[in-house]
């Protein structure tokens, strides 16, 4: 870590901390058979990391932190990284035409709960507004144009973010350089030149080179590492690199913490920044076992070298992965699945982090509680029932209503609210849930004020 900077802001209040604490766990259980319901981590992930000064982060959508998406991410992660929302082609997509909407909200949930921000990403190939890449450009405009996107956008949060992943993806798999419009038009030292602009742009923030299929050794690697090396000896400004880590069930490079060293070495920080690990569906307890513990692999490779600050998801939950729809039969990448439920991988990253966790039992069926999307009056919620040892040929689920919220409306299930009371039966066709399956109800109730997620019970 650079030794001559500002210090940074604590990465976590403990009054933000108690008050998201207060506003209700994720993930709320309830059992029919059974012990003690653990479905998440004994400690929050993020109380993890901080005792061990890493950033355990995931990567989000703006639009989608509300509900149980939002309480997940701000209780369980102590970094945040826009998926989407501060790239180029989003943040300028008319020359000269600014929108902010979405980065803004992302940083200021951040800021409420107590997280650092990762900027991602300045100079990239891809995702580009169209003036952009379609203009015809002299090196001495597209220069100007680089350096004013680049201090207009790490000027609007100077101060504000932790880190930028100042370039992306500036390699091939060979090592050499990728044709970009950048690498075409100012040659390889694009690199040094955005760099320099994002320092002068925001001092404090550590600026990384970020790309994929690194993680290993191996020549795109060594491309970075002879980049990293030669940027140094100049007095480019570069504090870290980003190894991605979207990586495929049973291909974890063995020699990923040999690698995070090696660039340590040169006296840059590393970062685990997009990890995702997928499998060819559909997942399986043996492959979801198998996923969990390349999870904990990648984790604890980052924990041993003092110099790897973190490990950021690419998306949390199995809803929000960019995975389904770029590899056709691939998924389940994420450690929470599409409900919300942590998965194997998520106890694995605890374990990794140096915390523990008490398995869901296996001999119970359990409700699980979740806000799927919430807006100023009102919200739609879902209760998933699930079994594993257990089955049921019909359902009822209650809960108290603490804070004047009122069913509205219900689907698959019938239910009534008395008072604060609500209570929830299954429909004609939906009674029976076999042992290893689930079944889903949803609801749009009001709420003002707080929302807070209540107990189930399942009877
Ligand atoms: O997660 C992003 C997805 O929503 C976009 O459609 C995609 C377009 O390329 O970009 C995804 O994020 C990428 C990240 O910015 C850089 N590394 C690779 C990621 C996956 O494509």
């Amino acid at each position: 870590m650079r030794t001559s900077r500002p210090p940074r802001r604590p990465r976590t209040s403990l009054r933000t901390r108690l008050a998201a604490l207060l506003t209700g766990v994720s993930v709320a259980g309830a059992l029919l058979a059974g012990a003690t319901a653990a479905h998440a981590a004994d400690a929050p992930l993020r109380d993890l990391a901080d005792a061990k000064d890493k950033v355990i982060g995931t990567a989000v959508t703006g639009s989608r932190l509300t509900g149980t998406y939002g309480e997940i991410a701000g209780t369980e992660f102590n970094g945040l990284t826009p998926g989407n929302a501060m790239k180029w082609g989003t943040v300028e997509p008319v020359r000269g035409s600014y929108d902010w909407a979405e980065a803004d909200r992302i940083v200021e949930f951040a800021e409420a709960h107590g997280q650092q921000v990762r900027g991602h990403t300045l100079v990239w190939h891809s995702q580009n507004p169209s003036w952009l890449t379609n203009g015809s450009w002299t090196a001495a405009e597209l220069g100007q144009v680089l350096d004013d996107h680049i201090a207009t956008e790490v000027g609007r949060y100077e101060g504000r973010l932790a880190t930028w992943d100042v370039v992306n993806e500036p390699f091939d798999e060979d090592g050499t350089y990728r044709r970009t419009l950048w690498y075409d038009t100012l040659g390889q030292d694009y690199i040094a030149r955005a760099l320099t602009a994002a320092r002068a742009a925001d001092p404090a923030a550590e600026l990384y080179i970020n790309d994929y299929n690194v993680e290993g050794v191996n020549a795109k690697s060594t491309a970075l590492y002879d980049l990293v090396r030669s940027l140094k000896e100049r007095g480019v400004p570069i504090d870290g690199v980003g190894l991605q880590a979207h990586l495929i069930l049973g291909q974890v490079p063995a020699s990923l913490q040999q690698n995070i060293q090696r660039f340590a070495d040169l006296g840059v920080d590393v970062a685990i920044t997009e990890l995702d690990i997928r499998m060819q569906l559909p997942a399986t307890p043996a492959k979801l076992a198998q996923q969990a513990d390349e999870y904990e692999a990648v984790v604890a490779a980052c924990v041993a070298v003092s110099r790897c600050t973190g490990v950021t998801v690419w998306g949390f939950t199995d809803s929000d992965s960019w995975i389904p729809d770029v590899f056709e039969g691939y998924g389940a990448a994420t450690p929470y699945d599409e409900d919300y439920a942590p998965k194997p991988a998520y106890g694995a990253i605890a374990t990794a982090l140096g915390g523990t966790t008490t398995p869901p039992p296996t001999d119970a069926c359990t409700a699980a509680y979740t806000v799927t999307g919430q807006w100023n009056t009102g919200f739609t919620g879902q209760v998933r029932i699930a079994c594993s040892g257990a089955a049921l040929s019909s359902w009822k689920v209650s809960w108290t209503y603490g804070a004047g919220q009122r069913i509205t409306q219900s689907w698959n299930a019938g239910c009534t609210q008395t008072g604060t009371q609500v209570t929830c039966s299954n429909a004609a066709y939906n009674g029976s849930v076999p042992d290893g399956g689930a079944v889903t109800f949803g609801f749009n109730a009001s709420w003002s004020g707080s929302n807070p997620v209540p107990t189930v019970t399942l009877a």
